[in-house]
């Protein structure tokens, strides 16, 4: 096999495509060699004494698992010192972090989601690190949660760490999906799938069924078509699978295809949902739509939402193009 670096696939598409000059080549950089740390601190497990609640909440008053934080810690010094940002911001942090007065300060804002999946951390079971680069708005001095409010379709590049079986990296910079697994033994990355494409039908699902008693008409319905089976309306019976990670719920469907959903729901009318537009839907859709799939939070793109809040929460529909405009087009008719 022809061995292509993450290095070398980011130099040659901006010889080729000229989306990736050096300040962004150095932030992707800067970011896959965190989780790369990250990867190793989350395979240590206990024996690194990294698990358990870390006693703390986070701004949406979730509570805090030590590797949240560590994760987290790990992002921002990679990130600080390199001159290619101008502020990050995370789901385990309130405010944003403006680069230090002491470092120069770069044209990009990244967003993170240190370490998605954290119900699963501590059974072993696959989690992730998602993140969402932006440009910082013209004529910015000062850094502020205003800038980072821009619509998904601004991403300049989003991508996610798996750390699973193995640990991936899948990163888009506007021209396709390409995934890189971790050589453990030499501690580079190593493309394994160019230009990755989901699927336009499918047979698969993912929600979190304990939620069914609370879901909105049009999710209720979509379900109950699926669940009908052969002999129901669609007349294909589907599988399920969820595995409360987005990270590798999403990374199967980038794989072999499916239909990821968290709907909002009648639980906490207030809460669209559970999942975060700017550092979890936005790059996730992004990734989506690049591999040929769709995204929307029920009726429209998700990428076209003009965000009003950091930590703002989006119903998601995400995969297959066929069945996110199918329950898409439900929630239109409701
Ligand atoms: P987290 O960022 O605090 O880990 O929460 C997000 C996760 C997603 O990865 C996953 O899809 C979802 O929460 C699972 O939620 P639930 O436990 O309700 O099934
Ligand atoms: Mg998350």
């Amino acid at each position: 096999m022809k061995r292509i670096s993450l290095t070398q696939h980011l130099i040659e598409e901006q010889r080729l495509n000229n989306t990736i000059p050096a300040s962004l080549r150095l932030l992707i950089e800067v970011v896959s060699r965190a989780c790369k740390t990250i990867s190793h601190a989350v395979g240590k497990g206990a024996l690194g004494e990294v698990l358990g609640s870390a006693g703390s909440e986070n701004v949406q008053g979730e509570v805090q698992k030590k590797l949240d934080i560590i994760c987290n810690d790990y992002l921002l010094q990679a990130n600080e010192w390199g001159g290619h940002l101008a502020a990050m911001a995370s789901e385990e942090m309130e405010t944003i972090h403006p680069i230090p007065n002491r470092y120069p300060m770069g044209e990009y804002l990244l967003l993170f989601d240190p370490l998605d999946g954290s119900s699963n951390i501590d059974v072993n079971v696959s989690i992730g690190t998602i993140f969402s680069v932006l440009k910082a708005p013209e004529g910015m001095t000062t850094p502020t949660e205003i800038d980072f409010l821009q619509a998904g379709t601004r991403q300049v590049a989003a991508g996610y760490a798996i750390y699973g079986p193995q640990t991936m990296l899948v990163l888009t910079t506007g021209n396709g999906v390409q995934a890189f697994t971790l050589d453990r033994e030499m501690g580079s990355w190593v493309m394994t799938t160019n230009n990755a494409q989901i699927p336009e039908e499918t047979k698969e699902f993912a929600i979190n069924a304990s939620n069914a008693r609370h879901w909105h008409p049009p999710v209720k319905r979509y379900i109950d078509e699926l669940l009908a089976g052969s002999t129901g309306p669609r007349g294909k019976d589907f599988n399920m699978r969820w595995v409360a990670s987005m990270v590798a719920d999403v990374h199967r469907i980038l794989t072999r295809g499916g239909v990821f959903m968290y709907p909002a729901d009648a639980r906490e009318p207030d809460k669209p949902g559970k999942l975060r537009l700017m550092y979890e839907a936005n790059p996730m859709a992004f990734l989506v739509e690049q591999a040929g799939g769709a995204a929307t939070d029920g009726r429209g793109r998700i990428m076209d939402i003009q965000p009003e809040k950091l930590h703002q929460r989006v119903p998601v529909f995400l995969g297959s193009r066929s069945e996110v405009e199918r329950v898409t087009s439900y929630h239109r008719q409701d």
